[in-house]
């Protein structure tokens, strides 16, 4: 029996790790996945025993965007009344969690925008970087003008989008796209350690680091110091904080209650 499941759901530990599965097609994203991935989103949020989220696809392919055969044929009033990546590929931008994306092989158009939608990419050495949709006369519509500029700095992001340009692991690196770059055969080890390690700290307190960060993208700094400054006043109310403050006085390891 065929397994025709658009992606994988598991968990190790708190961490939550969801696997891209289209093999067929480069895990390209159609409404089925991107349908998929939300609600697995959602539930490792709203779930207390989830600290980050990891996404993942196969050794070839990250993603290699959004399913071109699903979208050749929609008219304008098709994307517009059914709004059109809005409607689900904006599920991760509510997940409060940290959500890493490990990428291998091509993170192609909207496989690009699902990477940079997350708050962590750990890149393979084969992973590759591009927003290929001039060449289908078509933009990147699923974020990718927006965050690929605040990512990379305006030349860059222009040079990708307006001429395709393709970045390898260590291009993506320098040009600060990625977090970090790891051996093929070590991504996902090398990733669940990291999330692991991510979702040991206090979930309130990474919530809260999220956020603030996020909020340095999208506000002036002086907004974004004040939001800063009333998160850092919110972690007094934590117990967690005054339990990681005592147990480094202590000198103990913190039991954090998530908190
Ligand atoms: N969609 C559907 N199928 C895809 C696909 C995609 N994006 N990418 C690959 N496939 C399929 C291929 O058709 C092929 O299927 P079969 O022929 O085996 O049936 C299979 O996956 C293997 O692909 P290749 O044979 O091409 O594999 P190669 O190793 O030779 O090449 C490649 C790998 C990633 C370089 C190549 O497949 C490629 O260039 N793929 C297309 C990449 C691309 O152009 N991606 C951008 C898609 S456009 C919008 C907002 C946002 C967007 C659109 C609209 N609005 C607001 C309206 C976003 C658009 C995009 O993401």
């Amino acid at each position: 029996m065929t397994d025709d499941r658009p992606l994988r759901v598991e968990t190790q530990g708190r961490v939550g790790l969801i696997t891209l599965h289209r093999p067929q097609q480069l895990n390209a994203l159609n409404d089925a996945l991107m349908d998929a991935l939300g609600e697995a989103l959602l539930a490792f949020d709203a779930d207390p025993g989830i600290g980050a989220i990891v996404i993942t696809g196969s050794e070839k392919a990250f993603a290699a965007g959004a399913d071109i055969e699903a979208m050749a044929d929609l008219t304008f009033m098709d994307v517009t009344q059914g709004q059109f990546i809005t409607r689900n590929w904006e599920t991760i931008r509510s997940v409060r969690k940290p959500v890493i994306a490990a990428v291998a092989g091509y993170a192609m158009g909207g496989g690009c925008e699902l990477a940079l939608a997350c708050d962590v990419i750990v890149a393979a050495e084969s992973a590759r970087f591009a927003l290929p949709e001039i060449k289908l006369a078509m933009l990147p519509g699923a974020g990718g003008t927006q965050r690929l500029p605040r990512a990379i700095g305006k030349a860059k992001a222009m040079d990708m989008c307006l001429s395709a340009r393709m970045l390898d692991a260590q291009e993506a690196d320098r040009y600060g796209l990625v977090s970090r770059v790891v051996p093929d055969a070590e991504l996902l080890e090398r990733t669940l350690v990291l999330a692991t390690q991510i979702a040991a700290f206090s979930l309130p307190a990474l919530v809260a680091i999220k956020e603030s960060v996020n909020r340095a993208w999208e506000s002036p700094l002086t907004e974004g110091i004040l939001f800063e400054r009333r998160a850092l006043y919110g972690r007094f109310a934590s117990s967690d904080a005054h339990e990681g403050m005592h147990a480094f006085l202590d000198k103990r390891k913190p039991a954090f209650a998530h908190r």
